[in-house]
């Protein structure tokens, strides 16, 4: 068979949810060229399948090709680590980078409860992200259960080869913090989107960050407790430049391509962020 140009160019989605009787419970998204198709898929159903050791009973992977005139590139976010000595320091510097972002003080105060009870219903976790309008604190997203999944973004391979030579050099090398990155990345150049908070919902790991366009990726060593199980990420958005509908098809369905990695700036301390 002759592949034309265009196919070996092509780029594909492959998105992966994995549940336990229909409670989510892992998820995962890559876009990739043809020939890695194969090897994600095969990563992706693995990592459901051992995710909460092994619980779940449903892996879904699915692959759809990508309109390449649709496709974006663009640069990924500066990363800094700040130090803080507890939850308390960590979620007082979270709004206090928020307000820098742009965010008024109360909402940002109010998103970072709204992930410490459980964003979802009855204190649950959510699938996806809140929307918050940043003027009103009010939330946007159509299904609070669900949320918005941040969908169709990665890395190019050889910004890949950069940014995990980048990472692992500050010994940031785990899987987690590169897909936070490109995540948070796709999110601060959606139009209208103008910050995110985020911390995990995985009991054992307590880091968390703040991102936005001025600061980049502000990791927060300290965002939870040990053992909590709540986590979640709140999408900050100025409806004065974006609709609800526009940024939420951003954010699910155009494909943005990181082809460079942006730097890693020094470790500060927890107060260094009010400089
Ligand atoms: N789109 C929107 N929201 C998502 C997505 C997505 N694709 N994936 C996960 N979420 C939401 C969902 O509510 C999860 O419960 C929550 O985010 C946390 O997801 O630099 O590991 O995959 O050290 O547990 C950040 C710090 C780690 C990394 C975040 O998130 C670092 C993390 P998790
Ligand atoms: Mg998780």
């Amino acid at each position: 068979m002759i592949f034309s140009s265009a196919m070996k160019s092509d780029f594909y989605s492959v998105r992966m949810r994995a549940s336990s009787l229909g409670r989510h419970l892992s998820g995962g998204e890559r876009m990739v060229p043809r020939a890695e198709i194969g090897a994600v898929v095969s990563a992706l159903t693995e990592r459901g399948l051992q995710a909460a050791e092994g619980a779940a009973d449903e892996v879904h992977c699915q692959v759809e090709r990508i309109d390449a005139a649709t496709l974006h590139y663009a640069t990924l976010p500066d990363v800094s680590t700040c130090q803080v000595a507890d939850v308390y320091a960590g979620r007082q510097l979270a709004v206090s980078l928020l307000t820098q972002a742009g965010v008024q003080e109360p909402v940002a105060r109010q998103a970072v409860e709204l992930l410490a009870d459980g964003a979802g219903p009855g204190g649950t976790v959510m699938r996806g992200a809140v929307l918050m309008d940043v003027a009103t604190g009010q939330r946007l997203e159509p299904n609070p259960e669900r949320g918005i999944r941040v969908s169709r973004m990665d890395v190019t391979a050889a910004c890949r080869l950069k940014l995990d030579r980048l990472l692992q050099g500050h010994a940031l090398g785990h899987r987690r913090v590169s897909e936070a990155l490109v995540l948070a990345g796709k999110i601060l150049v959606a139009p209208g989107a103008i910050a995110e908070l985020c911390w995990s919902d995985d009991p054992h790991y307590i880091t968390g960050y703040v991102a936005a366009p001025s600061f980049g990726y502000r990791r927060i060593s300290i965002l939870k407790s040990c053992g909590d199980p709540r986590g979640g990420r709140v999408l900050f958005v100025d409806l004065s430049v974006t609709t609800v509908t526009s940024l939420i098809h951003y954010l699910e369905k155009t494909p943005v391509l990181f082809s460079d990695t942006g730097k890693i700036l020094p470790a500060s301390q927890g107060e260094a962020a009010h400089a």
